[in-house]
């Protein structure tokens, strides 16, 4: 993976049986259990040879002893030996393999399945997000399928029906905007066309993906985040606590997956402690950081140093952490604007600049108003949404896309340095709608 493709594309055919997922799945399954095997098997090679190894150097230190001369063959033999012992015990071992092959495995081998993916490259981590994402929004998605198989398949939309789908998606925290807009687009294609629930629910979920890939038919490259031969800054802001400085462990840890060389600047004055999360950070990830300890350090000096170091050292992608603050703060907020201003004005030729808030979806409609004032400030161009694992409900990604057509970048579902994927709206579309 060389770059952090957005991969929107899917399979349009809907009739695809379920036996088919299932074989699907179980493909995917062996595959995983397999490489799973291979890897321990290395290791178990590398182990067997060092115990070869030490042992034959016992031996020749052996003066008395005749497996000095033991033979080549025989030595390579006995390492034979502990291979065929470990496979053994291996391929027993099913408690080996972390991800368990059940309802949810199969559901997300289906999405995998449905974007054109083979069963052979599938790995344990891609399975392991779709769970925790599926997972997550399991309670808003029971919430939505049991209401709306109440009111979809009998032709329009009574009055009822219309005021009960937008309870529920109220409920859920997509907005007014977003909600008008998808009830009069069902109610809509329902006026043409009689649908059974099923289909109508195949519906809504186009109308949910048509809404979160708007912004990115508008303005925004669906590709890649991270350009080619240019310093790529991504500034990351929001209020206190969002998962600023986790998400920039996690954006670290991807870049150096992805090949891509980066620098953090840690542009949280604020707080002593801050620093040292992001160092801790820098050294799981081996990503370098530009600080400076010194009190009452203006936040944007910070961020200047990190620009002058990243433009140095030639560097992918500077990340710029930054202080926590409320939206309502306006002396902060203006901090945060001279932050902006800096990189505008100093980073000038050979940049792309994304300006990313993010936002904790566990609080609701809370971030409209942040998106609303962090644009403003920090003149937004995405937005990362945290703790989708959590009680968070996921509508807010759709409230956000309709009412500011800022694209959904990236989505955490936990605190370690995995959880952390491009947005899909197909993979999160289907989390909350498909059973
Ligand atoms: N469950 C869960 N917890 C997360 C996620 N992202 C961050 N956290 C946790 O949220 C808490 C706050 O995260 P930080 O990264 O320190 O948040 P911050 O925005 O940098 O906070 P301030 O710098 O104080 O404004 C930490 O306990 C993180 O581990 C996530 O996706 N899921
Ligand atoms: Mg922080």
């Amino acid at each position: 993976m060389s770059n952090w493709p957005n991969d929107q594309s899917h399979s349009e055919n809907k009739n695809i049986s379920q036996e088919y997922y299932i074989s699907w799945a179980q493909k995917a399954y062996k595959h995983i259990q397999e490489e799973k095997i291979i890897d321990k098997l290395d290791d178990a090679k590398i182990n067997a040879t060092e115990t070869v190894n030490s042992s034959s150097v016992n031996i020749s230190n052996s003066a008395n002893e005749s497996s000095t001369n033991t033979p080549t063959w025989m030595q390579k033999s006995n390492r034979l030996e502990a291979l065929k012992e470990n496979a053994t015990e291996l391929t027993t071992a099913n408690s080996e393999i972390s991800v368990e092959f059940d309802k949810e495995f199969v559901w997300s081998a289906k999405i995998l399945a449905d974007q054109g993916r083979k069963p052979e490259d599938i790995t344990e981590d891609e399975i392991q997000w779709l769970k925790s994402l599926h997972k997550g929004l399991s309670k808003t998605r029971r919430g939505l399928l049991n209401q709306l198989k109440l009111v979809l398949g009998q032709g329009p939309l009574s009055e009822n029906a219309i005021l009960e789908i937008e309870t529920i998606l109220l409920q859920a925290d997509i907005g007014i905007n977003a909600t008008d807009y998808i009830v009069t687009t069902l109610q809509n294609k329902l006026l043409e066309e009689s649908l059974p629930s099923e289909k109508a629910i195949e519906y809504l979920k186009t109308i949910l993906c048509d809404i979160l890939n708007s912004p990115l038919k508008q303005a925004y490259d669906s590709e890649i985040l991270v350009k080619k031969e240019v310093l790529n800054i991504w500034l990351l802001t929001g209020v206190n606590g969002a998962g600023k400085t986790t998400t920039i462990g996690k954006l670290a840890y991807l870049a150096q997956q992805c090949g891509h060389s980066c620098i953090i600047a840690a542009a949280d004055t604020f707080r002593a402690a801050a620093v040292e999360q992001v160092k801790i950070w820098g050294e799981k990830t081996n990503t370098p950081i530009i600080s400076n300890s010194g009190k009452n350090t203006d936040p944007a000096a910070v961020v200047y140093d990190g620009l002058m170091a990243a433009q140095a050292r030639n560097v992918d992608l500077l990340l710029v952490d930054t202080a926590g603050r409320l939206q309502n703060k306006t002396n902060l907020m203006e901090e945060l604007a001279k932050i902006r201003r800096v990189i505008d004005k100093k980073a000038k030729n050979n940049v792309h600049i994304e300006s990313l808030l993010v936002i904790d979806a566990t609080l609701g409609q809370n971030g409209l108003r942040q998106t609303e004032l962090f644009s403003e400030a920090a003149h937004l161009t995405g937005v990362i949404l945290t703790k989708l694992d959590g009680s968070s409900k996921g509508g807010i990604a759709l409230a956000i896309t309709q009412q500011f057509g800022l694209p959904i970048r990236f989505i955490g579902v936990g605190e370690n340095m995995k959880d952390l994927k491009p947005f899909s709206s197909h993979e999160f579309v289907e989390a909350l709608l498909d059973e």
